[in-house]
């Protein structure tokens, strides 16, 4: 009941309205670019204040149109795009997203795009919230060490998607050069007490899914459209562990989310939550109560709830290996009394979120030991440990005792440390078929565990094969490699 009447009452105490005023009837329409106020720029020009995501630039609190000057700086740019694996980024800003831009509808904006004297190649913008061929491309082509200059007028209202739009363009977009830029509706948007900025984006590289090291652009694989990660904020931990998002139980949080793309449509849903108003492709209108949101490629979309539980919620792409195997997993934590009657239970789980709850130093301390030549035992059991819980633990549980009679002992397990190459061939191609395990017999499966990379593989043995009282030697990635290149690959499992 209390979620029905504090946001009423929240507006009695902050905005002075009697509290049983009805909200204001939305418009039948908004007239689009016909209408509103279009007036001629008023008062001095104002600098555009920008920001890195999550962060949202606060309400521009203007009631007449302004002249608008925003600048913005192209950057090239090495940044982790996962633990222990590096991309070549070419930025908006300087980082991924590019940064946020918040105007107001009427603005004139005077648009300065400089490209960074160290950039390698020319880049433009094309913003949709532009009313013009090229939606600004055209304008602002731009060599290294160079600016370009255009201005245009903010005719509509909404949320607008921003990319590069130079040649290739599905390769500018793939390296994450997109932003938003959120033109106000002239009475402005209703307050809430938190705003967020998060942005979607599919990556390419050349190795798999967290495979260390400088990863380089896979041209080929965008255009099969097979991504390698699918990110919030262009990078896995951008949004989990200390950089997750934060509120209060009893806030209204509004997210600002688009769709880089270049090609995936993201199916965006916070677990644990329910939209209360969804903004649908960032337009006027809003649909209410909604579980799930389509957000297409160059498109965005404005979501708000309001926070009644404690907790960890989960946002994800749910189509869902994109979350738990290409990285399109973020947080919110939310703190606050606990509210029993809504929800009682345990925090999230921690086996089913394994290691993408906490980026974990461990794994990339031993892949920078691994690079280095100098990976010692004791890395490869912490890394693999972690690797453990959120791979196989599941089944095999933590103790790794197993379940009788369906899951065999790891802890103990005569088969496990009688031949090493073997136990690589379970993990990377999977068993079935009647299986002895001290003594007793299994009779099931278990599927190839083909996502995992061979230092990933070399961990996890090393850990299993000295943990819980086994005793054994490590577990190198050369000789899983060795393993995978000479045993047959089950029918579907990948390299
Ligand atoms: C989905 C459940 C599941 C997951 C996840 C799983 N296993 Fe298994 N594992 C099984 C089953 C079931 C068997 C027995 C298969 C049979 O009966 O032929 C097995 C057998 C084994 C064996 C040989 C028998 C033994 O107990 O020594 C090893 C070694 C093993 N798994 C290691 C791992 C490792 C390491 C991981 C994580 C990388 C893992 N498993 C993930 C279900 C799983
Ligand atoms: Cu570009």
């Amino acid at each position: 009941m209390s979620r029905l009447i504090s946001p009423v009452l929240m507006l009695a105490v902050f905005a002075c309205a009697p509290a049983e005023a009805p909200a204001p009837p939305a418009p039948e329409t908004t007239g689009g670019s016909a209408a509103g106020d279009l007036g001629p720029p008023q008062g001095e020009p104002i600098h555009a204040v920008l920001t890195h995501a999550p962060e949202v630039p606060p309400p521009t609190g203007r009631s007449a149109p302004a002249k608008v000057i925003v600048e913005l700086e192209v950057e090239e740019k090495v940044m982790p795009i996962s633990e222990g694996v590096d991309y070549t980024f070419w930025t908006f800003g300087g980082e991924v997203p590019g940064s946020f831009i918040r105007i107001r509808q009427g603005d004139t904006v005077e648009f300065h795009l400089q490209n960074h004297p160290d950039s390698k190649m020319p880049h433009n913008i094309d913003l949709h919230a532009v009313t013009g061929p090229g939606g600004g491309a055209a304008s602002s082509f731009t060599a290294p060490g160079h600016e370009s200059q255009f201005t245009f007028k903010a005719l509509n209202e909404g949320l607008y998607v921003y990319h590069c739009a130079t040649a290739p363009v599905g390769m500018h977009i793939a390296n994450g050069m997109y932003g938003l830029i959120l033109v106000e509706p002239p009475e402005g948007l209703p307050p809430v007490d938190r705003e967020y900025y998060v942005m979607q984006g599919d990556f390419y590289t050349v190795g798999k899914y967290r495979e260390k090291g400088l990863q380089p652009f896979d041209m080929q694989k965008a255009i099969e459209e097979n991504a390698t990660y699918v990110l919030f904020n262009g990078s896995e931990g951008a949004l989990v562990g200390d950089n997750a998002i934060t509120a209060e139980v009893g806030e209204t949080v509004r997210l600002y989310v688009g769709n880089g793309g270049p090609n995936l449509v993201s199916s965006f849903h916070v677990i644990g939550e329910i939209f209360d108003k969804v903004y649908y492709e960032g337009g006027t209108r809003f649909q209410e109560n909604v579980q799930t949101t389509l957000i297409p490629a160059g498109g965005a979309a404005m979501v708000e709830f309001y926070v009644e539980a404690p907790g960890t919620y989960i946002l994800v792409d749910h189509s869902i290996f994109r979350a738990f195997n290409k990285g399109a997993l973020g947080m919110m934590k939310v703190e606050g009394d606990d509210a029993l009657d809504i929800y009682s239970g345990k925090e999230v789980d921690s086996v089913y979120l394994a290691d993408k709850v906490e980026p974990s130093a461990p794994i990339g301390e031993a892949t920078a030991a691994a690079a280095k030549g100098a990976l010692t035992k004791a890395q490869q059991v912490e890394a693999g440990g972690i690797l453990f819980k959120g791979t196989c633990s599941t089944c095999h549980q933590d103790s790794g005792a197993g379940v009788k009679g369906v899951f065999p002992p790891l802890a103990g397990s005569d088969y496990l440390m009688a031949d090493k190459a073997r136990a690589i061939g379970v993990v990377i191609n999977g068993l079935n078929g009647p299986v002895t395990v001290n003594g007793e017999e299994y009779n099931s499966v278990m599927p190839p565990m083909s996502q995992l990379n061979d230092d990933e593989v070399a961990n996890i043995l090393t850990y299993v094969r000295n943990s819980w009282g086994n005793e054994g030697d490590a577990v190198s990635a050369e000789e899983v490699a060795k393993v995978r290149a000479t045993s047959e690959r089950p029918a579907g499992a990948a390299h």
